[in-house]
């Protein structure tokens, strides 16, 4: 039985929590830490064995932590991860890996110079079926090469202290990862563009909604439309344009109602209801590759955060200049390829 330990029990490392203890199996946690004790206490409550241990550097060292979860402030996932592995312990690590590509390569390297793959990287959608699907079509090369994406990545509502940074750093980073995993290919050139803004915008050092164009390294062009102030719901959308056709992510299953002249379907209000299912499988997958003492295949490595990390900064990047700017990436180490 893997003995993990979590750093931060906001609303998602709560869901991880409720989640390594209930429906996972060959996991239990045993220590939770987080800024704020009063939530974490009440978080473990109800479950007996669950120590609250303040310093989450204390929590990586403990002798019941074999493996830890990541949840904290964006922050401070780089000093946590570069402990957990000098430590060795396995690390689930929710993205970013860290808030710079500085950061994240001192991350890569302390885990390459350690010689194990020991970080799993929180990029959710790998394991979502819908995803799965899409990619699993466009990698067959049915459809002819991929010439362009239009993707659109919508919350419905974004906390006020959100800015232009986190727009890129916390939300377009998703799409980032998920268009190269997609295509299998990285960013070398990327461009922000800011349209008008919504008078939803809560922050003014938020743009919202933004345009997001990255370019392969073959050429093909990735649109993503990041709109985080939506007002509706939180809504995904994918479309893959190749030589022969196109493919479209299927939409989560729901039931359509037809009434008084109307048609209509329910939607979800955060990506956690959103992406249950990935979130699932992506923790039964690190819990097992723990426990094989090795690493999940399928699940982003700490290189896939690195070249998101990269690839963030140029973005940055973007929308101070408004200009293209390149994305500095090299190919794939052998340590992390397989
Ligand atoms: C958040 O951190 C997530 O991971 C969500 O999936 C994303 O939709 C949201 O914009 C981020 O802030």
């Amino acid at each position: 039985m893997l003995k993990v330990g979590i750093i931060g029990v906001g609303a998602m490392g709560t869901e991880h929590f409720l989640r390594l203890m209930n429906k996972i199996t060959g996991a239990t946690v045993t220590a939770v830490s987080d800024v704020n004790e009063e939530r974490a206490k009440k978080v473990i409550a109800p479950y007996e064995g669950v120590r609250f241990i303040a310093d989450p550097i204390a929590l990586i060292n403990d002798k019941d932590v074999d493996a830890v979860v990541i949840v904290s402030a964006d922050s401070t996932h780089e000093e946590f991860c570069l402990e957990a592995i000098r430590l060795k312990k396995f690390i689930f690590c929710e993205k970013p890996l860290s808030a710079s590509a500085a950061g994240a390569r001192k991350v890569v390297d302390a885990e390459m110079a350690g010689g194990k793959r020991l970080i799993q990287l929180g990029f959710n959608r790998r394991f979502d079926p819908a995803y799965k699907e899409l990619k699993e079509l466009v990698v067959s090369g049915k459809l002819g090469a991929p010439l362009v994406a239009h993707c659109a990545h919508r919350n419905a509502n974004y906390p006020e202290a959100f800015d232009d940074v986190v727009a890129v750093t916390g939300t377009a980073i998703h799409e980032i990862d998920t268009m190269s995993w997609l295509v299998g290919d990285y960013f070398t050139k990327a461009q922000v563009i800011f349209p008008k803004t919504s008078r939803h915008s809560k922050n003014k050092d938020l743009h919202d909604p933004q345009i997001v164009i990255l370019t392969t390294s073959s050429g093909m062009v990735v649109n993503c439309e990041i709109w985080v102030n939506c007002q509706y719901a939180y809504d995904i959308r994918c479309e893959v344009l190749c030589e022969d056709g196109t493919a479209t992510l299927p939409r989560h299953a729901r039931v359509e109602v037809c009434t008084a002249n109307s048609k209509s379907c329910g939607m979800t209000s955060d990506g956690l209801g959103f992406f249950a299912e990935a979130y699932n499988e992506e923790f039964q997958a690190w819990v097992d590759a723990c426990n094989a003492d090795t690493y999940c295949a399928a699940a982003a490595s700490a290189w896939d955060g690195y070249c998101a990390a990269v690839t963030t900064d140029s973005c940055l990047k973007s929308q101070k200049s408004g200009g293209i700017e390149e994305v500095p990436l090299t190919d794939r180490p052998d340590f992390y390829k397989g």
